[in-house]
């Protein structure tokens, strides 16, 4: 049976994380994580008991309307953190506990059933356990500082540590302009991001649009084919995939004025 933590063994973690640079942590029990469409998380990992939550500020890249710079401050980040879920996980090593860090965003599961978007640990869902935000209208995690600007990330862990109290306030204005500015119409009905319609437009390079290029190449003559293989679409395709993803939408967190 691994240790419970005390706490003062919780606040140096705390401390830990916020000197690599987290704004914010939260501690979850895994007993308060709840989330209906992702799996059992005692399937995930049998022993797990806490789950330690960070919250990251988003640089202002996301403001930017040239893609590619606005993608590039989600990549800094996503290292950024990801680096740093290695070092918390080593640190509750250290304390004698299993560790396990939570992917921030790739990889998932590619499954037809689920579009490809129900990851195996829901990271928002940990972060209203752990206390840290609360579901905004544009189904992000928004926190009290930091609003919609802000990605978590989450690492877990059989050493028993004393949980923070969930989150039960409300952080969003309710204003509507997440769902006004979503050029896709993914956020028309409440509580709900139709996943297809944000694909679309968020990674248009992404698995559906491989498969429209794809589709297109099959039923091209060979004139148009060759025509095809020196589009940039396919540039465009070659580049997303070798990132894993690129996003081209930040709208529903650069215009939520919580
Ligand atoms: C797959 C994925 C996507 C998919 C599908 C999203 C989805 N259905 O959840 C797509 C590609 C569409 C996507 C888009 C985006 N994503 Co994304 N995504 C993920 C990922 C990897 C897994 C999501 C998952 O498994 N969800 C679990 C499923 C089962 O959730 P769900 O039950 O459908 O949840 C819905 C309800 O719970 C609902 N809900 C609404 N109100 C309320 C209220 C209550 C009380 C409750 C309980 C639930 C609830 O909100 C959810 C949305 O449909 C997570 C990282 C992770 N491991 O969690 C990041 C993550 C959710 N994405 C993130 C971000 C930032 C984005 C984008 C802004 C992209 C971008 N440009 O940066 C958009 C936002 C779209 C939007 N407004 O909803 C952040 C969100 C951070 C935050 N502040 O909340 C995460 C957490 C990554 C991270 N590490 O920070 N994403």
């Amino acid at each position: 049976m691994a240790e419970a933590l005390d706490e003062t063994a919780k606040q140096r973690l705390k401390e830990l994380a916020l000197e690599l640079g987290a704004v914010d942590v939260g501690i979850a029990s895994a007993d308060a994580y709840s989330t209906p469409r992702s799996p059992d998380i005692k399937k995930v990992f049998p022993r797990v008991r806490s789950m330690v939550v960070m919250a990251y500020r988003e640089l202002d890249s996301c403001d930017c309307d040239y893609m590619h710079v606005a993608m590039n401050g989600r990549l800094d980040l996503m290292s950024f953190s990801r680096s740093n879920n290695y070092r918390v996980a080593r640190h509750l090593q250290g304390l004698g506990g299993k560790a396990m860090t939570v992917p921030v965003s790739y990889p998932l599961p590619m499954l037809k059933s689920t579009a490809g978007a129900v990851a195996d640990v829901s990271t928002r869902h940990a972060t209203v356990a752990a206390g840290l935000g609360g579901f905004g209208r544009n189904n992000l995690v928004l926190h009290p500082e930091l609003g919609s600007r802000v990605i978590f990330t989450v690492v877990m862990t059989d050493l028993e540590i004393p949980a923070d109290r969930p989150f039960d306030d409300d952080v969003c204005t309710h204003c509507e302009a997440c769902v006004e500015n979503c050029p896709s119409g993914a956020l028309d009905e409440e509580g709900k991001t139709d996943v297809l319609k944000c694909l679309k437009v968020c990674q248009p390079y992404g698995l559906g649009g491989a498969a429209r290029f794809l589709g297109r190449l099959l039923e091209a003559g060979e004139e148009q084919r060759r025509e095809m293989l020196t589009d940039d679409t396919l540039w465009k395709l070659y580049q997303a995939c070798s990132l894993a993803f690129q996003y081209f939408c930040f709208n529903c967190i650069k215009v939520c004025p919580a």
